[in-house]
């Protein structure tokens, strides 16, 4: 199996969650009239799915296209209702990255709770069961394996912003465009596509 090119928290240290979907819960809070913690089956039931297909793109100059499907992150939030007043939303995964973007831009560029990419359940290192994905700037604004959503009042760092990222802006250069798993590079040829060949061996595994 090709190695996913990404520079993304869980390689440096962590573990990527592979959580048990029988106790799984979205925990909606925060400025919210109900809190909610919602299964996959009850997600399922109470909200309309959607279906898109984008390509997404990663701060580090490479891109991936797939058929995504889940749920409008406006309507998850409908159901909990937010409190007038808070006008953030707070994204923490199961291993502790987190994203806080404004809702109305969230809800502006159709942001979606994904469960599935390219019609099957994403895997663990895809963000297993469901990622919160804004398709219309860089991806570190979005946020793999979601534990929690939380509305609030002020805009709060996220993980890549605490290290420098302020500008969420797809850039006009081309990003490296990956369209489907089979045709993953390996990481170190992406960071030769980028660095120049010099820049270390292969690793697929
Ligand atoms: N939980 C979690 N979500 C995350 C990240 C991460 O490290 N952990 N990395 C972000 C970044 S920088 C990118 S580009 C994408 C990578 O998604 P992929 O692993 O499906 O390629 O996930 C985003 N969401
Ligand atoms: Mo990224």
């Amino acid at each position: 199996m090709r190695k996913i090119p990404t520079f993304f928290w869980e390689y440096r240290g962590h573990d990527i969650p592979d959580p048990d979907l029988t106790t799984y819960r979205l925990c909606v809070e925060g400025a919210v009239e109900r809190r909610l913690a919602l299964s996959l089956e009850e997600l399922g039931r109470r909200l309309r799915r959607v279906e898109i297909d984008r390509r997404f793109y990663c701060v580090n100059g490479w891109s991936l296209k797939a058929l995504w499907a889940g749920y409008p992150v406006a309507d998850v939030l409908g159901l909990a209702g937010s409190i007038s007043g808070a006008a953030y939303l707070r994204t923490t995964s199961l291993g502790g990255y987190e994203d806080t973007t404004a809702i109305a831009d969230l809800v502006a560029d159709e942001a979606m709770l994904v469960t599935h990419m390219n019609g099957a359940p994403l895997p663990p290192a895809r963000g297993k069961p469901i990622r919160l994905m804004r398709f219309d700037c860089y991806q570190f604004k979005g946020v793999k394996a979601v534990a929690r959503l939380e509305v609030v009042e002020s805009c709060h760092p996220g993980t890549w912003e605490k290290v420098g990222y302020s500008d969420a802006t797809v850039q006009p250069y081309p990003h490296l465009a990956i369209d489907c798993d089979q045709e993953l590079m390996p990481e170190s040829r992406v960071l030769a596509s980028i660095n120049g060949p010099s820049s270390g061996e292969e690793n697929a595994t």
